[in-house]
C-alpha cells in the first residue's frame, strides 16, 4: 500500500522483516568500513544525526558548505552501495539511471534534522528514494518554498519513499524518534537510506 504525502510517494511496509535484517547487515559493514561522523555545517554547529555514504560520492558538510565527495573525510573512497538498497531504487525509482548515492543517517533518540531543501545534486529530474530503518520517526514536508503549509508523517522500519516530480525540491525535515518503538535495531535508533543521482 502506498500514501502520497505532499506529492511524495511513501510505500508502506515495502520491505520484509527478513529483508530489512538483511539490509542492516548490509549497513552495519558499511559502516565498520567507513565510520559515522557528525558533519560541522557551514555555521560551525554539528549536526545531531551522524552520517557516512557508500557509492561513488557520499555527502559532507563543513565550514567550507555541503558537497558531495568521492573519499570519506578520513581520506578512503566510500563502500559499495549495499546491493539490497540498490535492488530497491531499481524497483521503485522509476527512471533508467542507478544511483550514485547511499547516505546512511544514523538517529539516536535525540537527532533530528532541521526542515531543508535536498539541492547539492546535478539533475533534479532524478528522484531521491529513502529507506526507513529501526524507529519511527515524524517526517515533515512542506512546499518548495519556505514557511508555506506543512503535512506529517510517522515514517516506520520497512518503509520506503519517493520523492520525484515537483516534490523534489520540497523542504523537508526530521522533527523527532520515537525511541524504543521498533526491535530492529538491538541498541535503539533509526537507520535512514537516501539513494540519488550526484552529477
Ligand atoms: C523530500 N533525510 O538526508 S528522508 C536527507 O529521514 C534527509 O534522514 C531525512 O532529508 C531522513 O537529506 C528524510 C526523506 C526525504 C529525502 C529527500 C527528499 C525527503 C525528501 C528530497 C526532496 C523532498
Ligand atoms: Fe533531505
Amino acid at each position: 500500500m502506498s500514501v502520497d504525502v505532499g506529492g511524495i510517494v511513501v510505500h508502506l511496509e515495502h520491505l520484509t522483516a527478513e529483508k530489512q535484517a538483511v539490509l542492516v547487515e548490509q549497513v552495519r559493514r558499511i559502516v565498520r568500513a567507513a565510520p559515522l561522523f557528525r558533519p560541522e555545517m557551514p555555521s560551525g554547529r554539528k549536526m545531531s544525526v551522524r552520517m557516512t555514504s557508500a557509492g561513488t560520492f557520499g555527502w559532507t558538510s563543513d565550514r567550507a558548505g555541503y558537497r558531495y565527495e568521492r573519499q570519506h573525510p578520513n581520506g578512503m573512497d566510500w563502500p559499495p552501495m549495499p546491493p539490497i538498497a540498490l535492488d530497491i531504487w531499481r524497483d521503485v525509482a522509476g527512471v533508467a539511471r542507478d544511483p550514485q548515492s547511499c547516505l546512511i543517517n544514523f538517529y539516536d533518540g535525540d537527532a533530528k534534522m532541521g526542515l531543508h531543501q535536498d539541492r547539492d545534486e546535478a539533475d533534479m529530474e532524478m528522484p531521491v528514494v529513502s529507506i526507513s530503518l529501526g524507529d519511527e520517526a515524524l517526517f515533515r514536508v512542506g512546499g518548495a518554498k519556505r514557511g508555506g503549509k506543512t503535512q506529517s508523517i510517522w515514517l516506520k522500519s520497512g518503509d520506503v519513499a519517493v520523492m520525484g516530480g515537483a516534490a523534489r525540491l520540497n523542504y523537508h525535515g526530521i522533527d523527532r524518534i520515537r525511541a524504543n518503538s521498533s526491535t530492529l535495531l538491538p541498541n535503539g535508533g533509526r537507520i535512514n537510506l537516501t539513494l540519488r543521482c550526484v552529477d
